[in-house]
């Protein structure tokens, strides 16, 4: 397995001393550039994580994205174009993040379209109504700042870059969300009950956002080693339900999970299990919609290859008439 190739932090004797230079930069919190040298496991690490990241905002524009001729009002649907429009643009940025570490935008194309990159399998559940797209803004982005907010600080600089502004975006549409379903939990009984409806179908899913239980997560000790990562699946989930909990009490709201408690011991909500079956069929593909999504992303990707390639052409027009560089002060004075 990959996390038993890698070294950990605990197994610091055994790395090499350009390693160890690496480990000691990590530990006194210096970022890492992408010419700076770095394992082979970080930068491979780092491609994974930050390529499936930038998938997931990609195919996270689907879902929403089915409602935006559906909007039930101008300012809604206004909202929800912008959303989705900066969800492309986390794309593109964390796309610009991953291919300083050597992987090109068509190889990660290629990966997705193959089904060999992951995304978040919270994207594989359908949007089936339109308190569904409330309930995305406050559950699904509220989940994602959550994990997203401590890798501003990740060890490597252009992913941590690429996160300020991400994070600045997501808070915005976790709390666009949230006012879209307080809207809908003051309207009409039909109103309420479709925004519990919602709240019924993503709680579980949005739960699995965070990983695997801490004991079956392959990745996580090496990447808190290296600073890519600041808390465990967990630790993140755990924080989510504590801070979600009460938003749902405000908006008259009820978490579908018997078990939910506060525990007053332990200072945190208990809650139920987690059916981690479903969430192993969700990231092989077989969630509801995993067929329908990398369909959708084949098509786009297809139309529009006309599109990159009316680009190239008019760069390379544009390179070969572009005039010679201009002499410096310093070239003249060099003759
Ligand atoms: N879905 O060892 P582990 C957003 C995979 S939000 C699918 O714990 P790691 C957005 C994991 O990749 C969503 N796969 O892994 C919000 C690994 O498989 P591989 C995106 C998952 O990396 C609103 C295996 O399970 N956010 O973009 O230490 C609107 C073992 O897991 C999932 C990010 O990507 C999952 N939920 O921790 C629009 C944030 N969970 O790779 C868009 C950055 C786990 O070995 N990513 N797996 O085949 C991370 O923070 C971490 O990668 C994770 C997983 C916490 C997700």
């Amino acid at each position: 397995m990959y996390a038993q190739m890698v070294k950990t932090e605990t197994n610091t004797a055994a790395l090499t001393p350009e390693e160890r230079a690496f480990q000691e930069r990590i530990d006194a919190d210096i970022k890492i550039e992408p010419k700076d040298w770095m394992p082979e496991g970080y930068r491979r690490t780092l491609i994974r994580q930050i390529s499936q990241h930038a998938h997931s905002e990609i195919v996270g524009m689907l879902p929403e994205g089915n409602w935006l001729t559906r909007a039930p009002t101008l300012k809604r649907k206004a909202i929800l174009l912008a959303k989705v429009q900066d969800e492309g643009g986390h794309g593109l940025y964390l796309y610009g993040a991953a291919e300083t570490l050597g992987i090109s935008r068509e190889q990660m194309n290629r990966q997705l379209h193959a089904g060999k990159a992951k995304y978040s399998s919270i994207f594989n559940y359908p949007t089936l109504t339109w308190a569904d797209v409330g309930t995305i803004g406050w559950l699904v982005d509220g989940a994602a700042l959550m994990n997203q907010v401590p890798l501003q600080r990740c060890s490597f600089g252009p992913y941590a870059r690429a996160m300020v502004r991400i994070c600045k975006e997501e808070s915005f549409h976790q709390r666009q969300g949230f006012d879209a379903l307080i809207q809908l939990c003051s309207g009409t009984p039909e109103q309420k009950q479709m925004a519990q409806d919602a709240l019924n179908r993503w709680w579980w899913p949005t739960l699995m956002m965070f990983g695997p239980p801490d004991g079956e997560s392959v990745h996580s000790a090496q990447s808190m080693a290296w600073r890519i990562k600041f808390a465990s699946n967990d630790e993140l989930r755990q924080r989510f339900v504590d801070a979600t909990v009460p938003q749902a009490e405000f908006l008259g709201l009820t978490i579908p999970d018997p078990d939910l408690k506060w525990n007053e011991a332990r200072g945190h909500y208990d809650f139920g299990d987690i059916d981690w079956e479903e969430f192993h069929r969700v990231i092989k593909g077989g969630g509801p919609c995993n067929r329908e999504r990398l369909r959708a992303r084949i098509k786009a990707h297809e139309e529009g290859a006309w599109v990159r390639e009316a680009a190239l052409v008019y760069a390379r027009k544009q390179a070969a008439r572009a005039p010679a560089p201009k002499k410096t002060q310093t070239d003249e004075i060099l003759g």
